[in-house]
């Protein structure tokens, strides 16, 4: 069991994780900030937030920017002041920024300059927006301040440091409220005991600072152990891989759609440098891993997180990792399988995924509170089997189930089977309304460049692999799927598409 003392500020305690002529966060255009410098600027930012901006302890303070070291600092200083950060995507828009501020009542905004349009078109009457970045004399960086160290203000563990925002891949946006001891736990349960990380590791991944997939993968876990991690503010496949190179990054964050494009563009790059990949925001096909592994020998660390419970909860690594299953819980996590009822549904058999841990799910003034924790258990909207050996096999999202003419089939498992078609880069499995069946199934499918499209051919494919119920009905090809801002498909959109 986690124990942290009864007063604790998680920013103080992540700061004092390296040397401080460590090297802490990386760019592909700067020297390294190290841990002495990243101390001496946060706590210079903690001093004119407090001073000059008027943020006292409690208040919530909107942070937004592409993922940089500023950004990182700016997040820390606000905890270190007691303030509570609140953390966007640099894309989100202005009608989605709004609602946020408005559900968090946000009274201050630290902004990257090149990032403020939105927000200030967003703006909530008395929100105070102030830069960074920019040569303004007023830019947040460039304001006067004392030289002197910040002493931390003195937070419980129970105080809430973040809020997160999370919209799932549809719906009105719900604020996940994070205490500061629960920024330090999920470093102390799936970072220490999945990742083992060191203090000679450099972290990098394409997930932003502001979702909190990236959060943890490039603040939290290497600052608990004292690592570094390369900051990129485009961080998709095709620069994570020279990137790789270059900097030797040893630990990988990033979701299944880029692994399966870097696998499209490995050659020419050295990825020597890598020891643990982990895979996570999406279900993980075993083909793609089996790929992964095939190429580089590396074995990709499979996990399933939440925005609600901060990072991931069920994974494994090394020998423990059985592909096709996300894994076990993460030491300090519970997991098992229920009905609607909330009863436990026997080994084998799909069900509600229901886990408990050192993270809970609070979400901040919304109803949806009651479905999601029900009896003390976080139920995450994802149908699994737990197998007889006690390893978590996904199945779908629990609305992604689609029922044809009695049948229920797993969009997912239609999926895989589409992706073992060479031709077949992504694709996303859907039922559409339909009269005589209820629904069927329809596959949206990517194909590689230069593959012609032939529907036949790809059901074809599919009858030979699946029972034929499941075979897609029609197959619709795209250039690319919809995705969120954080790279989660957007399948209701797809639902929607022919459907009158
Ligand atoms: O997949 C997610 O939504 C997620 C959220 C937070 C942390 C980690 C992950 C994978």
């Amino acid at each position: 069991e986690l124990r942290y003392p009864e007063r604790l500020n998680a920013a103080a305690e992540l700061l004092d994780g390296g040397a401080p002529d460590r090297p802490v966060f990386r760019t592909p255009t700067a020297p390294p900030w190290t841990y002495g410098e990243l101390r001496a600027r946060v706590d210079r930012l903690a001093h004119i937030i407090t001073g000059e901006l008027g943020v006292v302890p409690g208040n919530r303070v909107l942070l937004r920017g592409p993922t940089t070291p500023w950004l990182a600092a700016c997040w820390l200083a606000v905890l270190k002041a007691g303030g509570v950060a609140v953390t966007v995507l640099a894309q989100q828009r202005s009608h989605e920024l709004r609602t946020m501020c408005e559900i968090a009542r946000v009274e201050h905004a630290l902004c990257d300059i090149r990032s403020v349009g939105d927000l200030a078109e967003a703006a909530t009457p008395g929100l105070r927006i102030t830069v960074y970045g920019g040569d303004a004399p007023d830019d947040l960086l460039n304001r006067p301040a004392p030289g002197t160290p910040f002493a931390a203000v003195d937070t419980a563990a129970d105080d809430v440091a973040l809020i997160a925002f999370t919209s799932g891949t549809t719906g009105r946006p719900k604020g996940c409220l994070h205490f500061h001891r629960d920024v330090l736990a999920i470093a102390d349960t799936f970072s220490r005991h999945v990742l083992a990380p060191r203090a000679d590791d450099v972290f990098a991944g394409s997930p932003p600072l502001g979702f909190t997939f990236g959060l943890g993968g490039l603040l939290v876990f290497p600052m608990r152990v004292g690592a570094s991690a390369l900051l990129l503010e485009q961080a998709g496949p095709r620069q994570l891989l020279p990137a790789i190179a270059e900097h030797r990054v040893s630990v990988l964050f990033t979701a299944p759609t880029a692994y399966r494009a870097m696998l499209g563009a490995l050659d020419g790059h050295d990825v020597s440098s890598l020891r643990r990949c982990v895979c996570a925001g999406e279900n993980l096909p075993a083909a793609t891993w089996r790929a992964w592994h095939e190429r580089t020998g590396l074995r990709l660390i499979n996990g399933i997180g939440a925005t609600e419970l901060l990072h991931i909860f069920i994974s494994a690594a090394d020998e423990r990792i059985r592909p096709g299953t996300t894994g076990v819980p993460v030491p300090g996590w519970q997991a098992r399988v229920q009905d609607e009822d909330g009863d436990p549904v026997p080994d084998g058999r799909p069900g509600l995924l229901a886990v408990r841990g050192p993270v809970g799910c609070r979400y901040l003034a919304d109803p949806r509170q009651r479905e999601y924790v029900r009896d003390g258990w976080n139920v995450t909207g994802d149908t699994y089997v737990r197998e007889d050996d006690g390893y978590f096999r996904y199945v779908a999202r629990a609305d992604d189930m689609i029922v044809s003419a009695g049948y229920n089939i797993a969009g997912p498992e239609v999926e895989e089977a589409l992706l073992r078609h060479p031709d077949v880069v992504e694709t996303a499995v859907v039922g559409r309304s339909d009269e005589e069946r209820g629904q069927v199934v329809v596959a949206f499918t990517v194909l590689r460049a230069g593959a012609r499209p032939d529907a036949e051919a790809l059901r074809a494919f599919v009858k030979a692999e699946l029972a034929p119920y499941k075979c897609p009905r029609e197959i619709v090809f795209l250039d690319a799927l919809p995705r969120t801002a954080t790279g989660k498909l957007q399948r209701f959109r797809l639902r929607a598409t022919g459907d009158t």
